[in-house]
């Protein structure tokens, strides 16, 4: 009987590690096999007191408590003993959410001015053991650089994600506020275990429906979810709303009717969400309405928001991500031309939020240069989760290196020193405000993020926005052990994929500093053809391949883009001599048999370029293949698809990009880059690889 006992609870457990679909994301907590590493943390940990203001129980406690005990039992088999307790003594300078960590020798005890503290340390304790790491080993104090850190969804209210690749949309409009589906629930526990702390649940490209009455209720039910896991939410604000659902007659910033109706408005929300975080607002830029229609500025319309939500603690967060068809000036200038020169004249409850980049979260981009140059206005750094310019869903590309690269960049403001992640974190100018916000990857799909490895994104941004100083290898490290396995073979294969992906995908599809040449509307392949209708929407626009050469001249001989950094910055890009490579076509144009560093004429370099990346694909295939057997089936098998997917998607990029180049450069392929499979006829008709990303509504 025995045996049997023994032979099902195998059966069960192998049955369990062949079905895994991913949902559970990096919060597995499957059994620590290591006995003596168990022993040593059920020592540790048998007793956790968490230690608060006033040790009093509260929901969020119940969620740190909650948690503790099913990691505990899931890691350990064991039934932790967990206490709230009121604290003599808290350390200063923990901010809103930080936390002390004190491992005793045989308790935990964590500290935490605010309850939610508590949570982010019950979860920080059990990433450690989740990582097989000693629980001392972290840090004794903890606390985010960034003060919201936030989750931008761009989702609509019929369900579909603009650039979504993971299915529908989470939140069900039509079941709200009646049914909560428990989903929500899991989304806001995988948010509070990074420290994310704000959620814009829908589209950026705003439906002014979303303020009425009707979807508040809605809103507010979401809201109330996410409450106990520290999550405040924050409504887009469509600028036309009080015309089109309040029946007035302008939108004008300065109209006295407008100004009261957004105070009624906001009074309206705070009734239904007491902890109502703010507006986020897109205007003026892409079709979308803004004061600029009423001859008034960027100020004047974040300032109308800001004063209505002033009084409740409320932030407006005015994005930056402006430019305009009929202005004849380089794009990449736009946004800082409109907005410097209001530097100064944002309320003080106002963040401006910009993009990493100057143009649209492409594969690479300098940073933008509106940061270090609004030293008087709060500045939210944003980037895009979801892979819209970098494959989607069917691609690997793990963006902690492209989001380092930003946050570490030195905009050489007011001198060297001064980095991106100082400006965002406010210290750099001493602002009291501070946000990062991330454009979500996440959907219906059972594995949350359209393929098994593209929740290391969702991953490395929280944590990133938590502590931006953390590492892109130490994130991959801490994801891989939590996810896969601390099984030396699986972090290494997984973390050297991940940690290479984002540079093949440049590789194979704008390689040195090529941008903007994806095809129209899908933005998943390549297009370097598309010409016609917008220019800035254009292909052509951005490459300016021709027979002498290729690159965008954004020097002094140029549209001089270079000349909104600090000469310092501007340095290190002005002279192709010395530009890395990486950037050498955002800045140059340069002729086709330019000498590049490696000794190779600039065609060949870009050639080999292409190559690299489909040749770095097939170097994961093979070593993903060699983990057969170490691996989950389902995990393993859907990842070798997604592999191959890839492998495939890399090649027509390559293969449609040099033929299309050649036209103009005359040349033949170099030695080391394999022959198209296909005319280039071919590749100008492919259709887009899925329909998801296919959207009637992004012309572009
Ligand atoms: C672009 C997207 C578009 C967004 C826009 C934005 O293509 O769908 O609406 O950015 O950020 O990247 O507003």
């Amino acid at each position: 009987m025995r045996r049997l006992v023994v032979a099902f609870a195998l059966v069960i457990t192998v049955g369990l590690a062949r079905a895994d679909d991913g949902y559970r994301l990096w919060l597995r907590y499957d059994p620590i096999a290591d006995a003596k590493l168990r022993a040593t943390y059920i020592a540790e940990a048998k007793k956790i007191i968490l230690f608060t203001p006033t040790g009093a129980d509260s929901p969020t406690l119940a969620l740190a408590k909650a948690e503790l005990t099913a990691g505990i039992r899931g890691l350990l088999s064991a039934d932790p003993e967990i206490i709230v307790r009121p604290a003599v003594k808290i350390e200063d300078g923990l901010g809103d959410d930080g936390f002390v960590l004190h491992p005793r020798n045989d308790r935990v005890e964590i500290t935490a001015p605010r309850d939610i503290g508590a949570l982010y340390g019950a979860f920080a304790v059990l990433r450690q053991m989740q990582e097989q790491r000693p629980i001392g080993d972290l840090p004794y104090t903890n606390r985010p650089k960034i003060q919201r850190r936030m989750l931008n969804h761009w989702d609509n209210l019929d369900r579909s994600v603009e650039r979504g690749y993971a299915g529908q949309s989470l939140w069900e409009w039509d079941r709200l506020p009646a049914e909560i589906n428990p989903r929500y629930r899991d989304y806001a526990r995988a948010c509070a275990s990074l420290g994310l702390n704000g959620v814009v649940p829908v589209n950026v490209n705003a439906n002014a429906q979303f303020l009425t009455a009707r979807y508040l209720e809605k809103i507010a039910a979401l809201a109330d979810v996410f409450r106990p896991y520290g999550i405040r939410l924050y409504l887009t604000a469509r600028f036309s709303a009080p015309v089109e659902i309040g029946g007035l007659k302008t939108a004008d910033p300065l109209d006295a009717g407008l100004i009261a109706w957004w105070h009624d408005k906001a009074a309206e929300i705070y009734r239904a969400i007491p902890d109502f975080g703010g507006f986020l607002v897109k205007a003026n830029s892409e079709g979308q309405p803004g004061p600029q229609n009423y001859g008034r500025t960027h100020a004047d319309g974040a300032n109308l928001l800001a004063n209505a939500v002033a009084s409740r603690g409320g932030i407006v967060i005015w994005r930056a991500f402006v430019y305009d068809a009929n202005i004849p000036d380089d794009r990449h200038k736009q946004a800082y031309t409109e907005f410097e020169p209001l530097d100064g004249k944002f309320r003080d409850n106002v963040i401006v939020q910009v993009k990493n980049g100057p143009i649209d979260f492409m594969p690479r981009e300098p940073f933008h240069p509106l940061f270090g140059a609004m030293t008087h206005t709060s500045l939210a750094l944003e980037l895009q989760i979801t892979q819209e310019y970098l494959g989607g869903s069917s691609q690997l590309a793990f963006l902690a290196p492209l989001w380092k690269e930003v946050l570490d960049a030195d905009t050489a403001r007011p001198e060297t020193g001064t980095t991106v992640a100082q400006i965002v974190d406010g210290s750099a100018y001493r602002h009291r405000l501070s946000a990062v916000a991330g454009v979500a990857n996440t959907g219906t799909d059972r594995n949350w993020c359209g393929n098994q490895l593209a929740a290391a994104n969702w991953y490395a941004y929280g944590r990133l926005a938590w502590d931006h100083s953390l590492t892109a290898a130490a994130i991959a490290d801490e994801w891989t052990r939590q996810t896969f396995s601390n099984d030396p073979r699986v972090v290494q294969t997984i973390t050297t994929m991940l940690l290479a992906s984002r540079e093949a995908v440049v590789n194979y599809s704008m390689p040195l500093g090529l941008h903007h040449i994806m095809a129209r509307n899908h933005h998943q392949g390549p297009g370097p053809w598309v010409a016609g209708g917008r220019a800035d929407w254009t292909s052509l626009y951005y490459h300016r391949a021709d027979e002498n050469g290729i690159g965008f001249d954004r020097t002094k001989t140029g549209s001089n883009a270079l000349g909104q950094y600090a000469p310092d910055a501007a340095r290190l890009w002005s002279d192709p001599a010395k530009c890395s490579d990486e950037f050498l076509l955002w800045f140059h144009h340069l002729p086709w048999d330019y000498r590049m560093r490696s000794g190779q004429i600039l065609w060949d370099e870009i050639c080999l370029h292409y190559q690299r990346g489909v040749d770095t694909v097939r170097g994961w295939q093979k070593s993903w293949n060699a983990l057969a057997g170490t691996i989950d089936d389902e995990r393993f098998q859907s990842v070798q698809a997604l592999l191959a997917r890839q492998e495939r998607e890399a090649r027509i990029w390559r293969d449609a990009c040099t033929q299309y180049f050649a036209t103009f450069s005359k040349r033949p392929l170099p030695a080391g880059v394999e022959p198209p499979e296909h005319p280039l006829a071919y590749y100008r008709r492919l259709p887009a690889p899925f329909a998801a990303a296919d959207k009637d509504s992004a012309a572009k």
